[in-house]
This record gives structure tokens, sequence and C-alpha cells, in this order.
């Protein structure tokens, strides 16, 4: 538990069992592996825990729960008759073979403070305070490295401003910290408030700080970049087969309608898997349990969750100045809606125009030399870019409303395309409809990235 370099910010997170310590760490690591359960005692060994960012590193330290905390505070008072003397008494608890069988939670966990760990101690602000904590609070001031009370309102803030009476008197810092809420800005200003009361470390937090202060827009961006991608490989895959025996061609159709399903769902799986990465979840594999996905991209049913209904989508291709020529008054560009008046001149286009029993249409043709091919794909689907970003939109908004001390799974719930689109500043609207409607066409379109920000800045910023 020693600290490899000095320079590394340690932090140990300490406190009573089950008062969400392993929750904090969590949080703070961005780290979904840690064991977190409403079972008291989950914790039973010290294990450390890198956060890295282009600022630095520094490690936290999941502990034990306090368990016999006065009769350790009653030994080293044994030791440690003058104040000079507890810092060592404390190193010296830690050491000793007995102290380590009678108490082992308290050697495991003051194990790394003693090694040079900084100190989180969480409380939980929806109990009252009660001086039985005292004894804790007391082993770690005599540990003498500096240290934060943390105030985790677990079920409320009811009791925290007596807790942070009670704290203040022990610890120079104290903070209310909720881990099950993405506090960003919270999580940069703890860092930097322990780089004041810890100069030797307060370069590496002020930098590691600031990076996370940056995070959520560069994390944005790199998802726009990801998602254009996406699209782009969507809107352009096919499949074909070469068949030189007629009676093939029926099975040749169905293979390649299996492969190009097949191609479009797994890339689907690699653009989500790469946006938990970014998002920094390690847990949440798609193939597993961990991400609930509502049926299928294929299914004809999900499309009408994910996509835009008839009426949207024949607006938007009007909106975007598409579909068949139609002109369309830009002054209407500010209603993701069209007037009934202008769908009903739009509705000439026909079912053909739009439905996802395009996905699965072949294309049979001769080759020279008596040969056949069986196609599909490229999509020329109209909503086709619109289920694809939705999908990738609202799995993006599940990642940025949790944290890492979230064990539910990621529920990938479809929402509300109109409400996303009357977000967006009417120039933004215009771009976005008219790449989807471009993508749809495999027509190319000019920095697909910075048209899908504000979009997804959307998709983070709100919930439906
Ligand atoms: N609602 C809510 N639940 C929380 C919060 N923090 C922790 N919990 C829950 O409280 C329980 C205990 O959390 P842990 O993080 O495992 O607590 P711990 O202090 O590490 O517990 P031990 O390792 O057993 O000492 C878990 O079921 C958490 O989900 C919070 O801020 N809000
Ligand atoms: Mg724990």
């Amino acid at each position: 538990m020693t600290p490899s370099n000095p320079q590394e910010p340690v932090f140990a997170v300490v406190g009573h069992p089950n008062k969400g310590k392993s929750s904090i760490v969590a949080t703070l690591a961005r780290d979904d592996r840690i064991a977190i359960s409403p079972r008291s005692g989950t914790t039973t060994r010290s294990e450390s825990w890198s956060f890295e960012n282009a600022g630095g590193r520094y490690r936290l330290v999941d502990t034990p729960g306090f368990q016999r905390p006065r009769a350790v505070l009653e030994w080293l008072k044994q030791q440690a008759p003058s104040a000079e003397q507890r810092a060592s008494a404390v190193a010296a608890l830690v050491e000793d073979p007995q102290c380590r069988e009678r108490f082992p939670d308290e050697t495991e966990l003051l194990r790394p403070i003693v090694a040079g760990a900084a100190i989180l101690y969480v409380v939980d602000g929806s109990r009252p305070y009660s001086p039985e904590y005292e004894a804790e609070m007391e082993i770690l001031r005599w540990s003498g490295q500096p240290s934060m009370g943390l105030i985790n309102p677990i079920e409320g803030e009811e009791h925290v401003s007596e807790w942070e009476q009670a704290l203040q008197q022990y610890f120079r810092l104290v903070r209310v910290f909720d881990p099950m809420l993405p506090q960003t800005r919270l999580q940069a200003d703890l860092l930097s408030a322990f780089a004041h009361l810890q100069p030797a470390w307060g370069d590496r937090l002020q930098a590691i700080a600031r990076e996370i202060e940056r995070e959520p827009e560069q994390r944005l961006q790199q998802a726009a970049t990801r998602l254009a991608l996406w699209l782009d490989q969507a809107v352009t895959l096919q499949v074909c087969r070469k068949v030189i025996d007629r009676k093939l061609i029926p099975l040749a159709r169905k293979e390649v309608q299996q492969g190009y399903r097949r191609q479009l769902l797994k890339g689907e799986q690699q653009a989500f898997g790469e946006l938990l990465e970014l998002y920094r979840y390690r847990q949440g594999n798609i193939e597993g349990k961990e991400l609930d996905m509502p049926g299928d991209l294929l299914d004809q049913s999900q499309w009408q969750l994910w996509g835009m209904d008839r009426r949207q989508l024949m607006a938007s291709a009007a909106a975007s100045g598409a579909g068949a020529g139609a002109v369309i008054d830009a002054g209407l560009l500010g209603h993701s809606l069209m007037a009934g008046a202008v769908i009903g001149g739009l509705a000439g286009l026909g079912s053909a125009w739009f439905g996802s029993e395009q996905l699965q249409k072949t294309r049979l043709s001769t080759l020279a030399g008596g040969r056949w091919e069986v196609c599909i794909g490229p999509s020329r689907d109209r909503n086709l870019p619109f289920v694809l970003i939705a999908r990738f939109g609202w799995l993006l908004q599940q990642l940025e409303q949790r944290t890492h001390a979230w064990r539910e799974p990621i529920r990938l719930q479809p929402g509300d395309w109109k409400q996303r689109l009357d977000a967006l500043a009417a120039d933004e609207r215009k771009a976005l409809l008219q790449a989807c409607d471009r993508l749809a066409r495999q027509k190319t379109v000019e920095d697909l990235p910075a048209i899908l920000l504000p979009l997804l800045r959307g998709f983070s910023a709100e919930s439906d």
C-alpha cells in the first residue's frame, strides 16, 4: 500500500460500514468494477483504484469500515501519552501482529493512511449525528494526515447541518458529496480544495481538476465523431453474394439479408461499446446483461419507437429542403413539425419512400458469363439515420445521468424526437435534417461531427 511515488496523490476513503465509501470511490475513480452492496461489511480489504486523465493520476483506496474504534483508541492512548507520539502510535498499531488480529478492519483501513494517503471521511447525512463517531474521527486525527469530511446524503439532507457542525471539529474541510449524482464541478472542486491542504500534491491535483472540468465537452466531441463514423458505415453498408446456379438465388437472398442484418447490429454494438468506453464504463458490456437493449434494431416496431413517425419524416424532408424537390418557405424551418398543408403537399412521396421493409429488400443482377449477384444495401431508408442517431443519443443520455456507483443496468429507452429537434437552434436543426437526408441517399456530408454535436449536447443536458 506504500505509494510508489510520493508525488502521486492518494486518498483513503474511510468511515462507518455501509455509508457509501465504495460508492464514493467508484464515482471519483470512474470505475464501475468496485464492489458496492446494501450489505454492511462488503469491503473487507483495502483496495487501490487509479484515476487518470490528461492532467495526471491519483489513487483512491477503498477500505473496510471501522468496527471497534473505541477499543482501538484505548490501545492508542496507552501507547502515546503525549501528542507528538500519536502518529507513531497509529503506525505501530498497523504493524502490531496482535492488533491486526484484534482489529483487522481498523489495521486494514489505517494502513494506507500510515503509508501517506490523505483521508476522505464519509458519513451519512440522512442519519443523525451521534458521539459514537467521535472515536473514529479521533483516530483519524491522530494519524496526522490531511483530511476532509464528506457528507453523503444517502436518503436525504435532513441531518446535513448537524454533521457539518460536528465534522468541522475534526476536519478543516467538509463537503456534501452525493456519489449517485454526476457532478463534475463538485469533483473538480474537491480535488482543488485538497490541493491547498496538501501543497506537495497541489500542482497535480489542480491539473487533474482542470481536466475533469474540460472532460464533458471533450467527451461529447469524441462521441459526435464516433456517431458520424457509425452513420457513415451504416448508410453505406452493402452485402452481396454471387451465384452460378440459378436455383441458389433464394438461398443467397436469405444469406445476404442475414449478413446485412448481422453487420448492422455488429456496427451498432461496436459504436455503443466505444461510447461506453468513452464514459469509462467497463462492466456495461452490451452483449451482457448490464445494458438492457429493447428489442432489435431491425425489428419494424422498433422503428416507430426510435425513428421519426411518417409525419415527422416528411416534415423533416421538407425542412431540410429535400424530398422530391419540394419548395418550402424558409420561415417554416422554425418549427420541427410543419403545418398540415405543407405535409399534405408532400403526401405524394408514397410509402416506398420510407419504412424499414426497405432494409430487407434484395436486388438481383445478371453478371457476364451467366452468373447472378444478389445484393442488399446501401439502404435508402429515410429513417435509418434518425433511428441510429436516436439509439446512440439516448444511450449517451443514460451515461450522462448516471455515475459509476450505480449498479442498475444501463437501460436504453427511446425518447421524443420532436423535443430533441425543438431544442436546437433553427440553423442547427436545418443542418441536421439536411445531413440525415443526404446520408439516406449516400451523399457526402461536410463535417458531420460538427452537425451532430449540438444534438448530442441536448441529449447530455436534458432528460426526458
Ligand atoms: N440512494 C443512495 N444510496 C447510496 C448512496 N451511497 C451509497 N448508497 C447505497 O448504500 C449501500 C452501501 O454503499 P457502499 O458504497 O457499498 O458502502 P460502504 O461504506 O462501502 O460499505 P461497506 O464496504 O460495507 O463498509 C449501497 O447499497 C449503495 O448503493 C447515496 O448517496 N444514495
Ligand atoms: Mg465498501
